[in-house]
């Protein structure tokens, strides 16, 4: 599915007469760069695990890429982690300047919703997506995460403390893929459940890795600086675990995922080999 994700991509943001050359470039040199399509991945396989023809759900997959791409480039600024190195290549503000960076950042996020309205799905269904990504990129989940991780956590506090941001700024954009392709799948209340049961898991899994490839991963093979928590004094769970017990932990909830997806049997094939992938994962 990811060669069709990679297409989609490149078709939305070729042309548009009126969209500025440079915008258009700085745009696509963020989006187009090789991210790991974690998020769309999950919308097509959870729709596809729900009996709905995957293909028909990229436009929803690429709204959501779109908004963690807008959500990565406004990192990255100066203002908020400064940081020079994304998915391989210059940030987008080193590349093209701090001003265009945040209208890259301004258009990918209206173009996500601009894009989800062309799933063909009758209007009630749109609006469910738009709602539930509007409601996961909004202030009580992607940028109050995000404000309450720039502020930082005292080194003395509670694990739950440290959830509460991760389950908005990473948790909140990966269970409203497998929502969003529950909804095209028009799943029933158990399936959704089960569904978000399995991505809160995975979330919590994802971020858990992160913090542990920051302190021992490779930033040629991450594509972006490693070692920034622990220069910026940073909570995380192996300041708070330590290592080991992090490790373990990701191990518990990746197998809790892989647990909430047995109510679906073969169908959440696809979604099950994710899991393994971010318990594996080295980027
Ligand atoms: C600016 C509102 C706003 C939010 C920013 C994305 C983000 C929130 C912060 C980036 C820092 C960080 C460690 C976030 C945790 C989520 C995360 C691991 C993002 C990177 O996602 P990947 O690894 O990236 O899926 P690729 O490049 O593979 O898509």
């Amino acid at each position: 599915m990811r060669p069709e994700i990679e297409r989609a991509l490149d078709r939305l943001t070729h042309s548009g007469e009126d969209c500025p050359t440079r915008l258009r470039e700085a745009i696509r040199y963020s989006l187009l760069a090789p991210g790991k399509r974690l998020r769309p991945l999950l919308v097509l396989m959870a729709a596809d695990a729900c009996g709905f023809n995957p293909m028909e759900g990229l436009p929803a997959a690429c709204a959501v890429e779109m908004v963690h791409c807008y959500s990565l480039v406004h990192d990255d600024l100066p203002a908020m982690d400064d940081d020079r190195l994304r998915r391989g290549r210059p940030t987008c503000h080193v590349k093209f300047g701090e001003t265009l960076a945040i209208l890259v950042g301004d258009a990918l996020l209206a173009q996500a919703f601009h894009v989800l309205c062309q799933l063909e799905m009758p209007a009630e269904y749109v609006v469910r997506c738009c709602r539930e990504l509007a409601a996961a990129a909004g202030p009580e989940s992607l940028v109050g995460g995000q404000v309450d991780d720039l502020a930082g956590l005292p080194a003395d506090c509670e694990l739950a403390d440290l959830e509460r941001i991760h389950r908005r700024k990473t948790g909140a954009l990966i269970t409203v893929s497998t929502r969003i392709g529950a909804i095209l799948g028009d799943a029933d209340a158990p399936t959704l459940a089960a569904l978000d049961l399995y991505s809160q898991n995975l979330g919590l899994a994802f971020q858990i890795t992160d913090d542990l490839l920051d302190i021992g991963g490779s930033s040629i093979v991450l594509g972006k600086t490693t070692g920034k928590d622990a220069a910026q004094g940073k909570v995380t769970y192996p300041t708070l675990l330590g290592e080991a017990a992090s490790r373990q932990r990701t191990a518990d909830l990746i197998a809790e995922a892989r647990d909430a997806l047995r109510p679906l049997g073969y169908r959440a094939t696809h979604l099950d080999a994710l899991a393994q992938f971010v318990l594996q994962r080295d980027r």
